[in-house]
């Protein structure tokens, strides 16, 4: 017994299998350097804890004291009458409904936070209260203008002139400022999408208000004893999903173009392999490009690479992790260091002087991670700081803007002698092009004689293209790291579907090569590859940070304005996907794409299993209401081929099924054809 019990206490702690953990060879190399050096990863924690098989289920309420109530699905389903209930009587479909909707609220306020924090760093430099930012896109600035009711133009004397920049800056700033809680009317930008959309939207009583009352309204009808009708809490779900992707997330994206440029295509690298070890290694982490747009200013400074220098380095190596990656990948070309779930890694690799982080996707675990290296973890939000105590926290404030990020960076040089022997930086990086959006597409596919989507509407018309899908989202620890993203988008872009990607999916296509205009002679069906050929751009875009779906809803908005494909975007042979899904945000931009007509299917799980009724609600009935729905898969190829098939079914009742039908010739036959 005593034997038994010794040999238990002996029993070597579950680690992760690398290969099983990441498809990514740098992802694998940095697990096994990890458990060489005793450093615990998220990929060890997922093996050692299973997710609650309740909680998964989305039928874990806890909104009250008297809970949690757990309504788990009985093993064979539920045969009969669905009796189940919380003690006040709620039932599975009343509590899936409230917690899918809160996950929406915590999204929606992710996104929207994000947007507000960038709509008050561009009215100080609207009003010139700051010298670190300017108005850098002026173009971006008159486009976006008369969406928010500002006139560009002035009547002078019967005459009409441009109306002066900064008071045009000044007009947008304060309007957009109160989208988020003006006391009456709708959300501007809810106008911007197709007027049958928005017609959907009025008559189903889900245009928002402003975006926070959306969001506290959630809170609300999900307090105990509220809103008990799982379609009527669906609904206001969706009226604060809709704030978020066509307010506070589309609000962000042009806010940022207009502060820091509307990006353009160009070349990065991606992967762990872009960290140089004779270089000062700063990675930064999270998402509001307002500071790493600073960091990136001030890193390029000959008097600070020559400081730099002056430590033994030689210069300074910027990267990035999640959403902040794709900010200043898509602007400047910094290059990502990785994924969501690359983060401890990138400290891991010993070389990582400074990790700089903001908001959002990002792990506490990183302090224990840092601890263990030389890495200056240093947190920058107020709203986001960690407890362990070797984490630095230097607040950013916008009016000291450049003056935070020289401190920041001076702190990561000084770091650099204090690095320790174990430096290992994985060899793997992959050549990417990025900064893919509604105006480069126009360019690329329309070209400066045509200036519209035309080009790409005729070739899905003609059946080159067979359609449109938006891969994005997380990476989840609870499957193989980027496996269903790369699998589901080889298997689109195999069947002629152009891919847009954004968030941690556009990282991961970096990182396997599927961001370069080569790529599509190798991965594309023939139609795909002859239209990336003659344009010269990749069979999947990268469109930027997850607040730039906004940038997805728009290009498919104007597809829909070129003609030929509908008056709507649930019209469009078009789908959605988050493969690896993990966050709430994740669920909100799922929802939105719903609302706004998208089929859009999620992998791993739904946290809807646990009330079969309210499932069925939001994968079929939902879709009578705005022409989207959600739906759920785990294998990537399956998951792909329902995409293509929601797509073909589009194609069909456009009546342009028949042009994919086409033969592609040999000489033979051709010659067989004239003969
Ligand atoms: O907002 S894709 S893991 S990084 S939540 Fe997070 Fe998901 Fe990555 Fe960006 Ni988006």
């Amino acid at each position: 017994m005593a034997e038994q019990k010794k040999a238990k206490i002996a029993k070597a702690p579950k680690m992760a299998d690398p290969i099983a953990a990441s498809i990514d060879e740098a992802s694998q190399e940095m697990i096994v350097r990890a458990q060489q050096l005793g450093v615990e990863t998220v990929f060890d924690r997922a093996v050692k804890m299973k997710p609650c098989n309740i909680g998964i289920q989305g039928i874990c309420c806890k909104n009250c004291a008297m809970g949690p109530c757990r309504l788990p699905l009985p093993k064979g389903g539920i045969e009969g009458e669905d009796d189940r209930k919380g003690l006040c009587g709620a039932t599975a479909n009343t509590i899936a409904a409230r917690n899918f909707i809160r996950m929406i609220a915590g999204g929606a306020s992710a996104h929207s936070d994000h947007g507000r924090s960038v709509a008050e760093v561009f009215r100080s430099a609207a009003r010139k209260e700051t010298d670190a930012y300017k108005i850098k896109d002026t173009n971006k600035l008159l486009q976006i203008a008369p969406y928010l009711n500002v006139a560009t133009t002035v009547d002078v004397d019967g005459e009409v002139k441009d109306r002066d920049i900064d008071e045009i800056a000044l007009e947008v700033a304060e309007i957009a400022i109160a989208e988020w809680g003006k006391p009456e009317g709708e959300l501007l930008y809810a106008k911007r999408a197709p007027e049958a959309l928005y017609e959907k939207w009025k008559k189903t009583g889900v245009v928002p208000r402003n975006i926070d009352r959306e969001i506290v309204e959630i809170m609300h009808r999900t307090h105990m004893g509220v809103d008990q009708d799982y379609k009527n809490l669906m609904k206001q779900g969706t009226r604060a999903a809709i704030a978020d992707g066509w307010g506070g997330s589309m609000l962000a994206t042009d806010l940022q173009d207009v502060l820091f440029g509307t990006p353009y295509p160009l070349q990065s690298e991606s992967n762990l392999g872009v960290m140089k070890e004779d270089h000062v290694n700063i990675v930064v982490h999270g998402h509001e490009p307002v500071l790493s747009e600073m960091i990136v200013a001030v890193s390029q400074k000959p008097e600070i690479i020559e400081y730099a220098k002056s430590k033994g380095a030689k210069g300074i190596q910027l990267s990035g992790i999640c959403c902040t990656a794709n900010e200043i990948l898509q602007r400047h070309g910094v290059p990502p260091a990785g994924t969501y779930l690359q983060q401890e890694l990138a400290i891991i690799t010993g070389a990582c002087d400074a990790m700089v982080v903001d908001i959002q996707c990002i792990f506490q675990n990183l302090a224990n991670v840092a601890k263990c290296f030389h890495t200056k973890l240093i947190t920058t939000h107020p709203i986001a700081k960690m407890e362990q105590d070797n984490v630095l926290h230097i607040e950013f404030d916008e009016h000291y803007a450049l003056e935070d990020a020289e401190k920041i960076i001076r702190l990561a040089i000084d770091n650099f002698q204090n690095r320790g022997a174990e430096v290992m930086i994985p060899k793997h990086k992959t050549t990417q092009i990025a900064g893919f959006g509604v105006e480069s597409i126009q360019y690329h596919l329309g070209g400066t004689f045509r200036g519209d989507y035309y080009t790409l509407n005729d070739n899905i018309i003609n059946g080159r293209i067979r359609g449109i899908a938006g891969v994005v989202g997380c990476n989840n620890a609870r499957t193989r790291h980027n496996e269903a993203h790369i699998t589901v988008v080889k298997e689109l872009i195999k069947n002629d579907v152009i891919v847009l990607t954004t968030g941690c999916n556009g990282i991961a296509c970096g990182m396997a090569g599927l961001l370069t205009p080569e790529s599509a002679a190798v991965y594309c069906g023939p139609g795909l590859a002859e239209v990336c050929e003659t344009v010269g751009i990749p069979p999947v875009l990268s469109l930027g940070s997850c607040v730039d779906n906004s940038r997805i809803l728009l290009a498919a908005t104007e597809v829909v304005k070129a003609g030929g494909l509908g008056n709507d975007i649930c019209d469009l042979p078009a789908a959605g996907s988050a493969p690896e899904w993990m966050s709430e945000k994740a669920i909100s931009i799922g929802h939105y794409f719903v609302a706004s007509g998208v089929y859009t299917v999620f992998g791993l799980h739904l946290p809807t299993s646990g009330a079969p009724v309210f499932h069925d609600y939001i994968s079929k009935e939902m879709e009578k209401l705005y022409g989207g729905k959600w739906d759920l898969e785990a294998d990537p190829i399956k998951h792909a081929h329902m995409m293509i098939a929601h797509i073909d079914k589009k194609r069909k009742e456009l009546g342009i099924d028949k042009a994919r039908e086409r033969v592609l010739m040999d000489m033979a036959d051709r010659q067989a054809l004239e003969a």
